[in-house]
């Protein structure tokens, strides 16, 4: 979490979508994340119909969040390395608890952070996030790099969606009500980001087991 911050903003989206403008500390989070991905680099995974995703992944934390040809699931080992994910940093999970917290979710305690790496062009297609054990801790999602335009629908996957636009740092807390609604990001437009170039990384904590 920024220190430097005099206030924060605190967004209710709609019941239990909660926007933190940001909330966190992008440069530090950019040095963490390096290290990680040296242990766990960004990989394209297949979907479960066998193309490959246009957003490149890793994970860190106790289990990662895997795609291939048997599905999605959460795994304690690298599929790449046949080794554990990296330990979820402490700046990472601290952020995660902190921005559930001001979010109205005390005690959120991650053992899993999805990865998400998007170049312009590239998009993420609405989704339910519903492979984890426990849908009462919500997902807190950090948004680093270049902007991009973030949708919710609600629980059914038709039906019009409302708009957060992300820029760097900002946090989006995503539970309650909300927990199990659609959503998804659109293709992002070319830009460029003096620490991330041009690329958004879009780090998921979420409590999967
Ligand atoms: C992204 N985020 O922002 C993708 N999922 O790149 C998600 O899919 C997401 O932001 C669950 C909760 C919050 C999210
Ligand atoms: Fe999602």
């Amino acid at each position: 979490m920024k220190t430097e911050s005099l206030f924060n903003e605190n967004i209710e989206i709609c019941p239990g979508v909660i926007h933190l403008p940001a909330f966190a500390d992008s440069a530090q989070l950019h040095s963490v994340l390096q290290e990680v991905l040296q242990r766990a680099p960004l990989r394209q995974m297949q979907t479960s119909r066998g193309f490959p995703m246009s957003v490149r992944t890793s994970n860190c934390g106790e289990v990662g969040w895997v795609s291939d040809r048997r599905g999605y699931r959460y795994t304690q080992t690298d599929p790449v390395s046949e080794q554990a994910w990296p330990d979820m940093p402490q700046a990472f999970s601290s952020l995660a608890q902190q921005a559930a917290q001001t979010a109205g979710f005390p005690g959120f305690v991650p053992d899993a952070c999805l990865i998400n790496h998007y170049v312009p062009g590239t998009q993420m297609g609405a989704h339910q996030d519903k492979d984890e054990q426990d849908f009462s801790a919500p997902i807190v999602s950090v948004s680093l790099g270049i902007d991009a335009r973030f949708y919710v629908i609600g629980p059914e996957r038709r039906g019009t969606s409302t708009a957060i636009d992300l820029s760097d740092g900002d946090v989006v807390v995503f539970g309650g009500p909300a927990r199990k609604h659609y959503h998804g990001v659109r293709k992002l437009k070319a830009s460029t980001h003096p620490i991330w170039g041009e690329s958004r990384c879009n780090l998921t904590f979420r409590k999967a087991r």
